[in-house]
């Protein structure tokens, strides 16, 4: 499988994960400090598993240290700052990566993934094992396993019935500000419209978006239920994030220690997994009970839409043949 850089500047951060200048700071203390960036918000279920499960497991040989809300880096840069040596820890989407590698924006396609355990099969099986080395070979980060964040459903202001994409004509979608995402708004008939995590409660009450699509566990972790007024149950997106980690500082580890934060990350994934999957299922009835219509739309108007579009799009042109089907059939 051939593999091939986007972004010019990931020179510079590929070279850059090769000084050991900054890379060595994590090490100056008797442990080695792993902080973590990410714009979810501390009450979020990967950053209570992050929390609650990860760092307790890795606390006898490195100090985890995570930083909400994006305080320490913007969304999407936290992988670059990783390779530069600049940070050691982020859970970082497919559609970020995929600005580096365009092969990757397969893993942020709509209507790919089935469910969370497809996901984890997928992350796990040989042929996501050529993925997880390109971005260890090229930027110095390891893919340490998959965080389930959950099935994306749209969420607007506005209470106008929504059943096909054609519903969504002119609809100013938020997404996240990279192409994979802009393309996916755009799939789905909106007109997408970037914007950052932190931004998007202001954004909805502001109306400088009519809607924005996520999980419901994050729908409510976020409030966007107090300045929206309905939930379209597309499911266009059983979303995810990898959780990451500096080569160079993992690599620095005892291989005892390595095997014992490889079991911390896959435990603390399979804690915000079933959590998140539980509190999908409850979810619903908490935002009827806030006022907010939640209905199923005619998914298979969107899936058809969605897929096609991927597939005549230039994204799917860097998909390595063959991967959807091997994909499908796992
Ligand atoms: C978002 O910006 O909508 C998103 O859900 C994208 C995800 O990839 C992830 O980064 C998430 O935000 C943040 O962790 C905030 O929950």
């Amino acid at each position: 499988m051939e593999f091939t850089l986007s972004r010019r500047r990931v020179m510079a951060a590929a070279s850059a994960a090769s000084l050991a200048a900054f890379a060595g700071s994590a090490f100056s203390q008797d442990k080695p400090k792993l902080r973590l960036s990410s714009p979810s918000s501390a009450t979020d279920q990967r950053a209570v598993a992050l929390t609650t499960v990860f760092g307790p497991a890795v606390a006898d040989f490195a100090t985890f240290e995570p930083h909400w809300n994006a305080e320490l880096f913007k969304q999407g840069t936290e992988i670059e700052a990783i390779s530069r040596g600049n940070l050691e820890m982020s859970i970082a989407s497919a559609q970020e990566l995929a600005e580096f590698f365009p092969e990757f924006s397969i893993f942020s396609a709509g209507y790919l993934h089935r469910d969370a355990a497809h996901q984890k099969r997928v992350f796990e099986s040989d042929l996501f094992k050529p993925f997880k080395k390109m971005v260890e070979d090229k930027m110095g980060v390891k893919l340490l396993t998959v965080m389930y964040l959950g099935r994306r459903q749209l969420n607007l202001r506005n209470d106008k019935p929504i059943k096909t994409p054609a519903d969504l004509a002119g609809v100013k979608l938020r997404m996240p500000g990279s192409e994979s995402w802009m393309f996916l708004g755009r799939a789905l008939g909106a007109n997408p419209t970037p914007m950052a995590f932190t931004e998007v409660y202001t954004g909805l009450q502001t109306g400088a978006i009519d809607g924005q699509d996520n999980p419901l566990p994050t729908d409510k972790d976020a409030k966007f239920y107090e300045v929206t007024k309905q939930i379209v149950l597309t499911s266009h997106l059983v979303d995810l994030n990898y959780l990451t980690v500096s080569k160079k500082v993992f690599d620095k580890l005892s291989p005892a220690n390595q095997a014992k934060l490889q079991k911390a990350a896959d435990d603390a994934a399979e804690f915000g997994r079933q959590k998140q999957l539980k509190l999908e299922e409850e979810l619903v009835q908490f935002f009827k009970d806030k006022g907010l219509k939640v209905y199923e739309p005619d998914v298979n108007a969107f899936r058809s839409h969605v897929q096609k579009m991927y597939l005549e799009s230039d994204l799917s042109k860097s998909w390595p043949k063959g991967l959807i089907e091997k994909i499908n059939a796992l």
